[in-house]
């Protein structure tokens, strides 16, 4: 077992409520912060959280958001900047609605912004706008990427240079509509499997050389129990949900992800990056707010995860996002934290 994150450093607020950290932005509401350390600076790539007065549902329309900042810094505790509109869901050319979690990635000079938004039909793709910046302003390719479905692109680079997106998450995020492979917009919109059915598995694939398709079939990642079965679809406080990213550690795979209804992150590890990954346990418990999404970056030898939580609004929807140091036991566990 590992030590638990300790609770010493969470201070109250002016209503009383304790926190583990700070939000890192207050004039604007930011989620689902995707960090990265490039050339010696940390940037977070978040939603932007507005309010825009839909209503709140399973089906997540009430997270409406319609354009991307980014955020960097020095160091951790640092001064953080808020670089302005990076890509605006107006300049995307095949998009209708709902701009949400994005991610990043360098190679060969070049940034690349990876995001999900609902193209004209109602149907999550991904999309890819490009950057001499790590900041931005991006441009949008004129399509989703081929093959791309669902939400939460999260891009791992491996240590042997091949790029990898994780991708998906069920109910508004619509992975429960892909599994014949098609997207079956038929049934109800938060159906998942019966509770003793496997569980929705996040998908991966590899990237191609320019980093703008997949060089292969999107695929589905396996997350077993301890007897090497696929968690169950009733399993709803180890199932996947959404928010999946990818770390190595001492060789070791580490899928983290959201368990979304049941609201903790988890993790599973693995020997190769499409899995499949033995579930270990949680590693952060619930924050405030019904969403948790999270990323996890080495910085300077220490490891950290940035998260959201809804301490400046107390709106699930309205979110800010927060970073804190990521322990872990000797053998590699990831210590327990208390948001
Ligand atoms: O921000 C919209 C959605 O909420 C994200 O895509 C999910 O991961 C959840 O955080």
């Amino acid at each position: 077992t590992t030590p638990a994150a300790t609770d010493a450093a969470a201070k109250p607020d002016s209503t009383g409520k304790k926190y583990l950290a700070q939000p890192l932005v207050k004039d604007i509401y930011t989620a689902d912060p995707s960090a990265h350390f490039f050339n010696g600076r940390i940037y977070i790539y978040p939603s932007h959280d507005i309010e825009t007065g839909m209503p709140e549902n399973d089906n997540g329309d009430h997270f409406a958001m319609r354009d991307y900042h980014i955020l960097s810094m020095d160091s951790v505790g640092g001064k953080v900047t808020d670089h302005g509109v990076a890509l605006d869901i107006k300049d995307i050319p095949w998009a209708g609605r709902q701009l949400w979690a994005p991610d990043a990635a360098f190679k060969n000079g070049t940034y690349y912004l990876y995001f999900p938004v609902k193209d004209k039909q109602d149907i999550f793709r991904i999309g890819v706008a490009t950057s001499k910046s790590p900041t931005g302003p991006f441009k949008a390719e004129p399509k989703p990427m081929e093959g791309s479905l669902s939400i939460d692109p999260a891009v791992f680079t491996d240590t042997d240079g091949q790029t990898y997106m994780y991708m998906g998450g069920i109910w508004g995020g619509q992975l429960q509509r892909w599994r014949t492979g098609k997207y079956d917009g038929s049934k109800p919109k938060e159906q998942e499997p019966a509770a003793s059915e496997p569980s929705v598995g996040p998908r991966v694939a590899r990237l191609g050389a320019d980093m703008k398709q997949f060089a292969e079939p999107v695929r589905e990642v396996k997350i077993l129990d301890k007897e090497g079965k696929v968690l169950l679809s009733g399993d709803n406080n180890r199932r996947f949900f959404e928010g999946a990213w990818m770390h190595k550690y001492q060789d070791k795979y580490y899928l983290t992800y959201s368990t979304g209804d049941t609201h903790f992150l988890a993790y599973a590890t693995g020997t190769s990056p499409y899995g499949p990954f033995t579930y270990q346990g949680t590693f952060m418990n619930p924050v405030q707010g019904w969403t948790t999404h999270h990323s996890i970056v080495e910085v300077k030898g220490k490891w950290y995860i940035f998260y959201h939580d809804t301490q400046l609004s107390d709106k699930t929807w309205l979110r800010n996002v927060k970073v804190t140091e990521l322990k872990r036991g000797a053998d590699g566990s990831l210590a327990l934290i208390n948001p």
